[in-house]
């Protein structure tokens, strides 16, 4: 793998997941108790021996920065492997990355120093599990210019993602980004092939496609709208099917773009499911993370002797839950649950501290929030919706630095 470089893109702004991106970069975002996104990608990348990793930050990277230097210095320099945080440095002007192809063309020295064969190209806000190799062998032997990774999803959800068509060879025939009407697959109406926005490049062929679309002042500098329609008719551009942890190609591969509330909240939900599709237990695809010191997760009896309980949750380091009852919820390390506070549903971030009889119902608390005795969340919408976001799907926000009068 010393011929490959991989691209983390980690600065986009991730608006739909606000208040949860006010202050920090989507892949910032905790999830599934002590993980950040960041991590399923980073993981994927250590697994697949990819570790040759440049990280684009842009937008408030300040804590993912952070979590990359207590979690992720574990590669060997002497041995060529690390992970780089790059800041933005308007190499090529005056201007901040403009999209996600102009991301790298203001980095395209360290691709051009790097000396490497090919670049991977990944997001760092996908939670999936995911073996690069097979794809960039696949891409090898093609002799690609560029190959997409995809999968099958229905076609009325493919109005969010680069929708392709591919011949027999798996040679894609035809690209649109976001389209209207996506084009479905020759054997299904119902379904279309959509790109999860893993790339791998040939570096000389990405190298002439960023420069020639840096000169084009109506571009948007962006790979599905500008670099990826105008490579499919002179470039050999192939897709790549993903398989999932099964390793066979098949409809239940997971794979989630954790983009707005709904898709977060239901992402973690997953981890809770009996057969959970995203298997954080698997010994041999450890997910990494930084992990503090702290005490094991405890459950304790109150003063008034209500035991502490919790039922099918996950529950991290340093909670600790006294005479409350937790359901259905993940909880990050240090919460604390008092008497007779019952959650169920619900995802609260580190340091969250619920109040003595709080009722919290489909909810995501951000961290450090502290609760007042009694409060009640998720329960009455009208009196979430006036202090509160409240995702489409009827998840309630809690920012933050939210105050609780
Ligand atoms: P989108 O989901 O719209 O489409 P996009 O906003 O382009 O994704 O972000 C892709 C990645 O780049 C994210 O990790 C984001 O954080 C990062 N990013 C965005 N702007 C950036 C910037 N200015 N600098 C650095 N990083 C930046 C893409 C593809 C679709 C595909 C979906 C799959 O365009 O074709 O289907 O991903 O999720
Ligand atoms: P996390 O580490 O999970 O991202 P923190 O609560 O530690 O969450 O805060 C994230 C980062 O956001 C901080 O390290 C800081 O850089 C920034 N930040 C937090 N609150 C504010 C604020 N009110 N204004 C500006 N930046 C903030």
């Amino acid at each position: 793998m010393q011929d490959t470089l991989t691209v983390v893109l980690a600065g986009g702004m991730g608006a739909r997941l606000s208040p949860l991106t006010d202050n920090r970069a989507k892949p910032a975002v905790p999830f599934g108790g002590k993980y950040r996104i960041i991590d399923f990608t980073l993981t994927n990348c250590l697994h697949s021996g990819l570790r040759r990793i440049l990280v684009l930050t842009q937008y408030k990277s300040h804590s993912l920065q952070k979590h990359l230097r207590d979690g992720w210095s574990i590669f060997n320099p002497e041995l060529g492997e690390y992970v780089t945080v790059v800041p933005p440095q308007m190499r090529k002007g005056d201007k901040w990355y403009s999209g996600t192809a102009d991301a790298i063309y203001q980095n395209l020295w360290l691709l051009s120093r790097s000396e490497a064969k090919y670049v991977v190209v990944l997001s760092g806000d996908h939670i999936y599990r995911m073996d690069y190799a097979p794809m960039l062998e696949r891409h090898k032997i093609n002799e690609a210019d560029l190959t997409i990774a995809c999968m099958e999803v229905p076609a009325i959800e493919a109005t969010g993602f680069g929708v392709m068509a591919i011949d027999e060879n798996q040679k894609i025939i035809e690209f649109a980004e976001k389209p209207e009407q996506p084009a479905t697959l020759p054997h299904d109406p119902e379904r279309s092939l959509a790109s999860m926005g893993i790339y791998i490049f040939t570096t000389d062929a990405l190298i002439e496609a960023l420069e020639k679309d840096a000169d084009n002042p109506y571009s948007n500098h962006d790979f599905g709208k500008d670099i990826i329609p105008k490579l499919i008719d002179k470039e050999k551009v192939y897709a790549h099917q993903f398989a999932g942890s099964s390793g066979r190609v098949s409809k239940d591969a997971y794979w989630r773009d954790v983009g707005t509330i709904d898709s977060l909240y239901q992402a973690n939900m997953d981890l809770l499911k009996h057969l959970s599709p995203i298997d954080l237990y698997q010994r041999d695809w450890g997910i990494r993370t930084y992990e503090p010191q702290l005490p094991p997760a405890r459950t304790t009896a109150s003063e008034s002797g209500n035991e502490g309980i919790f039922i099918n949750s996950l529950i991290s380091n340093g909670v600790l839950i006294t005479g409350g009852s937790v359901q259905n919820s993940v909880l990050s390390s240090n919460v604390k649950i008092n008497d007779g506070a019952t959650v169920s549903a619900s995802i609260l971030f580190d340091d969250v501290e619920v109040g003595e009889y709080c009722q919290l119902q489909n909810c995501i608390i951000d961290k450090h929030v502290k609760i007042p005795a009694r409060t009640q969340i998720g329960i009455n919408k009208a009196e979430d919706a006036a202090r509160f976001t409240i995702s489409e799907l009827g998840v309630v926000v809690v920012p933050g630095d939210y105050k609780f009068g």
